[in-house]
């Protein structure tokens, strides 16, 4: 009843849409050239270096592989004007109620992860609180070498204690959290971008699994900091969804019920409360899996599940679990009918 109650306050402000579309060189270039949209920014998910932005809008590279193209461009983008920003490490936009921001914090594979993610946390924080846009709804993280040991803790651990340092010291309550994902690199700085919004969104928990800030300390000395999902007025943000139930890994090394499991987690978070449907449009998929060669069986899933015109994305990419073949992001258009 709260829930409901508070989202159809975020739904009454009315927030200015936003969009979202994985795309190619060639379409970015033509979104760029119609001009009808502002750019709120965009990341570049490529192997190989990506040329300078010629836009002014954040732009940040993440350098993990598309599985079928060379580059896919990610462009977040609204419908009013749209102000940018530069801040040492951070470049941020302001729209009238969102900020989309990226920033990048250097993590050579023996350093603590723990410090540098504080850090950018605490940067990220303090332009968002600074600016009135204190609602994180959204984050994407790309560590290197993710499950390698730093002075014996694995990055991804000492990742989690960064953050979860930071969401206490700067007065953050972890059952508000962001929708999030968290994907293993081949190399790179640690690479973050984010949503921020002036208005709340409501997170959102899925009843087959524990919530991530509750997992026991068998993950780690800190629990991850994030939500299931983010139902915001202009979207619902899915984070990153893995064939985990209550907080163990499911089928280990079996990518057929990984995947069947990781769906299932997916239409729990998608489902609509009246009446138990999927919603009929407005999803999109972007879809990391450990071994490209998988992309056929998990495409021919989701296309079953959700029907073969929603969108996916396929990358190649290390996850956060050793054990885990794949994880699934997603958002929902909050314009369609069945909200
Ligand atoms: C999981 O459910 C799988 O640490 O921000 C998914 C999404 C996962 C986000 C994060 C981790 C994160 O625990 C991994």
């Amino acid at each position: 009843m709260q829930e409901k109650s508070l989202f159809s306050e975020a739904v009454k402000r009315k927030a200015a849409p936003l969009h979202v579309t994985c795309c190619s060189p060639e379409e970015l270039a033509l979104f760029l050239s119609e001009g009808t949209q502002s750019l709120l920014g965009v990341a570049g998910y490529s192997k190989y270096t990506v040329n300078d932005p010629v836009f002014p809008a954040p732009f940040i590279h993440i350098p993990i592989a598309p599985v079928e193209d060379d580059v896919l461009f990610e462009l977040w983008s609204t419908d009013e004007s749209v102000r940018y920003e530069r801040h040492g490490p951070i470049h941020l936009a302001y729209g009238s109620t969102i900020l989309f921001g990226c920033l990048t914090v250097d993590s050579l594979p023996g350093d603590n992860l723990a410090i540098g993610t504080e850090k950018a946390y605490r940067l990220l924080f303090s332009h968002m609180d600074c600016s009135g846009y204190g609602n994180l709804l959204r984050i994407w993280h790309f560590i290197s070498h993710i499950s390698d040991d730093s002075s014996g803790l694995e990055r991804y651990r000492a990742f989690n204690e960064g953050r979860y340092r930071a969401f206490v010291a700067c007065g953050k309550d972890v059952r508000n959290a962001p929708a999030a994902s968290a994907l293993g690199s081949p190399e790179g700085p640690l690479a973050i971008y984010f949503i921020a919004s002036k208005f709340p969104g409501v997170p959102l928990e899925n009843k087959r699994q524990v919530s991530a800030y509750n997992y026991p300390k068998d993950y780690g000395p800190c629990s991850p900091v994030f939500s299931r999902a983010m139902r915001a007025s202009c979207q619902t943000f899915i984070s990153g969804t893995a064939s985990i139930v209550g907080h163990a890994s499911m089928y280990r090394g079996d990518l057929s019920e990984q995947t069947r499991e990781t769906i299932a987690n997916l239409c729990v978070l998608l489902t609509n409360d009246k009446d138990g449907s999927l919603p009929s449009s407005g999803m999109r998929f972007k879809a990391y899996l450990r071994y490209p060669g998988h992309l056929p069986f998990v495409r021919e899933a989701l296309s079953e599940k959700f029907g073969s015109q929603t969108p996916v994305a396929f990358f190649q990419a290390q996850i956060c679990r050793r054990e885990l073949l794949l994880e699934i992001e997603g958002t929902l258009d909050s314009t369609g009918p069945s909200l």
